[in-house]
């Protein structure tokens, strides 16, 4: 890629990159396939497996608690971005209004297009972790997710899933669509777990 696009990271934020990873200008779009188009009122968004099934309408999602989050960004691709803004919700707010089945531990998130990317129910669960409908004040871009994606920030990023419509709980690790096709079933970039292992 083109050098114009990167930098080094300053000292100061040389802590809080990954290794093999460099800093990208603006925030780029990564994305496999077409960008789904939904509006908020078709959107849906539902839980089942190893959970009492349940379905959230926007509005639904609307009165659950809502904040704000700063969070970093690591693509396996080699580029990081720091302290992206965004608001939305919590994804332990969202499984307080759930009734998840002590045996599930872990999750398949679905997605509008197809798209899966599965995660330990302790990966998922992390305080840190939120859904978010806005980045940088505003409507999260459909490129970037929206309506909803999740922001998983410890992991990489193909674990935050854009367009998110749906989380199946189990009690087994499943493989979603990158980690299907060789990317690592946990992603942890302080570990370069890239491709390949578990
Ligand atoms: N549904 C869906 N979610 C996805 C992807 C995708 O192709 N489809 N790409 C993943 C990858 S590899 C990355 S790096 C981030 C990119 O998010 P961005 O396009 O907002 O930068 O989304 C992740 N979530
Ligand atoms: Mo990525």
């Amino acid at each position: 890629m083109s050098r114009k696009f990167f930098e080094k990271p300053e000292l100061s934020q040389s802590d809080r990159v990954p290794p093999g990873q460099y800093l990208a200008k603006g925030f780029p779009v990564l994305s496999y396939g077409e960008t789904p188009q939904v509006s908020t009122d078709q959107w849906l968004f539902k839980v089942w497996g190893l959970v009492e099934n349940k379905s959230f309408d926007w509005s639904d999602l609307m009165n659950l608690p809502q904040q704000e989050f700063t969070a970093d960004f690591h693509c396996v691709t080699r580029w990081s971005k720091l302290d992206v803004t965004w608001r939305g919700v919590k994804i332990t707010d969202l499984f307080a209004a759930l009734k998840i089945d002590p045996k599930a531990t872990h999750v398949l998130q679905h997605c509008y297009g197809g798209y899966t990317t599965n995660l330990s129910l302790e990966d998922f669960a992390r305080p840190e972790n939120f859904l978010a409908h806005t980045l940088n004040g505003e409507p999260l871009p459909a490129d970037h997710g929206g309506p909803l994606r999740s922001v998983v920030p410890h992991l990489y990023a193909w674990k935050s899933a854009k367009w998110i419509n749906g989380i199946e709980f189990l009690d087994h690790d499943e493989a979603g669509f990158w980690e299907r096709n060789g990317y690592h079933m946990r992603g942890e970039p302080w570990a370069e777990q890239r491709y390949g292992g578990r």
